[in-house]
């Protein structure tokens, strides 16, 4: 009997090391993380790059999967969704993200930014760390800042290079408070409206441009529909990998390094692959016949004084104190 039993114990044993040689693994987790653009866009490749990054380190324990394109509905029901922990993370901006937690709208001030690199230097420091964590009081983390460039505005009427030619267009502008305040200020009429409605809008006249950045434009043919581009560059709104927050507690700590040190990776990614595609949409634009504004640099202040009195506003104003060490970092 002894040795019976003994024997039943020596094949399990066996058993078991046959089958963890054979790398026969537990099911995998997965998660979905979502995105409005199309294949190819530099979000979604960094999206990509960050799922391959967390699946080699995890050796295949944890999955993400990537629904681009918005097939998991519009930026402003997928945040909802995100949220709710229904999608597990989502790539976004600041402006849309305001809509939730207004305190992202200090990132996104109009001429905030003096350039890219000061951008980066705010988002990549303490500002910026604030910043991805601060959200967490809505259900979501920040993990990590891609590049979006700047935003500019197009239209399907005429060429635009003072804030008075921008009297009575009427421009989509994303769902939230600043950025209908910041085209008002500019003379325009702001109409908020989901990302994928754009194109039509302007086809039957609802719209007649909307504001944005090259690869978005592009991407979306919206030069088709409105080819006068003006290179303004009025607002940044920072993107974000965000993961839900319930999602995020369960992981372990062990799992929530790999992860974040993925999406930082992925990051840097994305950030050089921004600047390549930006370049390559804009010559795009040009060949097809896009017509391109770029304002004087006395022009150029015009748009600057035009927006300045949003700053004075209460609801941006209660963020003069961000927004004055974004300023100082220099
Ligand atoms: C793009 C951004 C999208 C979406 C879109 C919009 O630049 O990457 O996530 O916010 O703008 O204007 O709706």
């Amino acid at each position: 009997m002894f040795f019976m039993r003994k024997r039943l114990w020596r094949a399990l044993f066996l058993f078991l090391m046959v089958f963890a040689a054979s790398g026969v693994a537990a099911a995998p987790r997965v998660f979905k993380l979502a995105d409005n653009h199309p294949d190819g866009y530099p979000t979604v490749l960094g999206d990509l790059k960050f799922a391959q990054l967390v699946k080699e380190r995890t050796k295949g324990d944890i999955v993400i999967e990537v629904y681009n394109n918005a097939v998991l509905g519009d930026e402003k029901t997928a945040i909802e969704q995100t949220q709710m922990g229904d999608i597990h993370f989502i790539r976004v901006g600041t402006n849309p993200l305001a809509a939730i937690n207004p305190v992202m709208n200090a990132l996104s001030m109009p001429y905030l930014y003096r350039d890219r690199d000061h951008a980066f230097k705010v988002l990549d420091g303490p500002i910026g760390d604030e910043f991805l964590n601060s959200i967490t009081r809505d259900g979501l983390l920040g993990l990590c800042w891609f590049d979006s460039g700047s935003r500019n505005f197009y239209n399907s009427k005429r060429e635009v290079y003072t804030p008075a030619d921008m009297k009575g267009l009427k421009i989509r502008v994303q769902e939230t408070p600043l950025m209908m305040d910041l085209v008002s200020s500019l003379g325009a009429s702001p109409t908020p409206m989901a990302y994928n409605e754009i194109y039509t809008g302007v086809q039957n006249g609802v719209i007649e441009g909307a504001e944005n950045n090259w690869p978005s434009y592009m991407t979306q043919s919206h030069n088709e529909v409105a080819p006068f581009f003006t290179v303004d560059g009025h607002t940044r709104s920072p993107e974000m990998i965000l993961v839900n927050v319930d999602t995020w507690n369960k992981f372990t700590s062990e799992e929530q390094k790999i992860i974040k040190q993925a999406a930082l990776e992925a990051a840097t990614f994305q950030r050089e692959e921004w600047v390549r595609q930006e370049t390559d949409y804009e010559k795009q634009a040009i060949a097809k016949g896009a017509k391109i504004a770029r304002p004087t640099p006395e022009q150029y202040q015009q748009f600057m004084d035009a927006v300045q009195p949003i700053y004075k506003q209460p609801a941006y104003a209660a963020y003069a104190d961000i927004i004055q060490r974004v300023r100082d970092v220099k």
